[in-house]
């Protein structure tokens, strides 16, 4: 009987339809995820293996999973898996997409509005019985209607941030490693160069996932030919940027705030710096967090798996 290894608690509905393929064996914690070594040890006996981001796969523990014929990634990013390691081992990649494309956008633009209008600060400056009266420039923010949003990484994430942009009158750049001429059209974006994107944003949204191409891209230098009051925003990969070249450039105003739902180190330490700063809003990965997008995503992970060990093709597979 094939063995199915899940590595987080999911809701029953998913778990009953995985029983119908094989022998369910799910870590039963919401939050916390499944140790490493034991992880290695299950996997060895799997055929079949659902995991979060949390699970990092790598040669080590594929040089033992015989049996693995599917791993299954709750989410579109997949920086998690070595998959050429996968492939040289006859196992299967699949993610996420699509199905939490807009989701993960409105978060993004959730994220930009709060920073750009000091939501978090304004609502802490009353829940601390701060509001005692009222002045022309109280916790007076940035206006994002009329401004330019540059947007890195214009892939479904970056394309359907662009169309929410639609309704708020900006003008809208992006940089992408290839243009998108649908884009440009539909949207009226401008491709621009990565320089160019950093000197002419007010905003700079970074939709990208994690590669070798992007890793470490906001850095010190990219931070300098930002805008002082440029706001950086970050629903992609927390690795794509130097967190301290970010500190350093929001502690000499070199630019003016930062959204960040993805963090190089998840969860973020709690004495970390940039939890401190007025403006900064830290997020804990929620970009695909609707509880309809979350069914979505374990439902095509089922999907998948059920396709593999039905000897069918699976729905959405991960080639590098
Ligand atoms: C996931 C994400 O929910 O899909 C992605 O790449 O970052 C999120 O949507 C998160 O990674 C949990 O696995």
């Amino acid at each position: 009987m094939d063995k199915i290894l899940v590595t987080r608690k999911i809701p029953d509905k998913f778990v009953q339809q995985l029983q119908q393929l094989g022998e369910v064996q799910m870590w039963n914690e919401e939050f916390e995820p499944m140790p490493r070594e034991q992880f290695l040890k299950e996997i060895e006996e799997s055929t079949a293996c659902f995991i979060t981001l949390s699970e990092k796969i790598d040669e080590e523990c594929l040089k033992h999973a015989e049996h693995l014929k599917i791993i299954a990634n709750l989410a579109v990013g997949y920086d998690n898996i070595d998959v050429d390691s996968a492939t040289k081992h006859d196992i299967d990649v699949t993610n996420t997409p699509n199905v939490l494309t807009e989701t993960t956008a409105e978060l993004g633009f959730t994220l930009m509005l709060t920073v750009a209008r000091r939501i978090i600060e304004a609502e802490h400056y009353v829940q601390e019985g701060n509001w005692k009266s009222w002045g022309p420039y109280l916790l007076s923010g940035k206006d994002v209607h009329g401004s330019t949003v540059g947007i890195y990484g214009m892939g479904e994430i970056g394309k359907s941030f662009a169309r929410r942009l639609q309704g708020f009158n900006t003008e809208i750049l992006y940089h992408n490693r290839s243009r998108h001429e649908d884009a440009e059209q539909q949207l009226n974006a401008q491709y621009v160069s990565f320089d160019d994107l950093l000197e002419r944003s007010d905003f700079v949204v970074c939709t990208a996932p994690l590669t070798s191409e992007t890793a470490d891209k906001f850095n010190a230098t990219a931070f300098s030919k930002m805008k002082n009051d440029a706001i950086f925003i970050n629903i992609g990969r927390g690795a794509i940027v130097d967190e301290e070249a970010l500190i350093e450039a929001l502690e000499h105003h070199q630019i003016g705030g930062c959204g960040l739902d993805v963090l190089r180190e998840e969860p973020i330490r709690f004495d970390h710096p940039l939890l401190k700063m007025n403006n900064a809003v830290i997020l804990p990965h929620i970009g695909s967090a609707s509880v309809v997008t979350r069914d979505r995503m374990i439902q095509l992970c089922v999907d998948n798996i059920k396709a593999i060990l039905q000897g069918e093709q699976p729905l959405t597979q991960v080639h590098n």
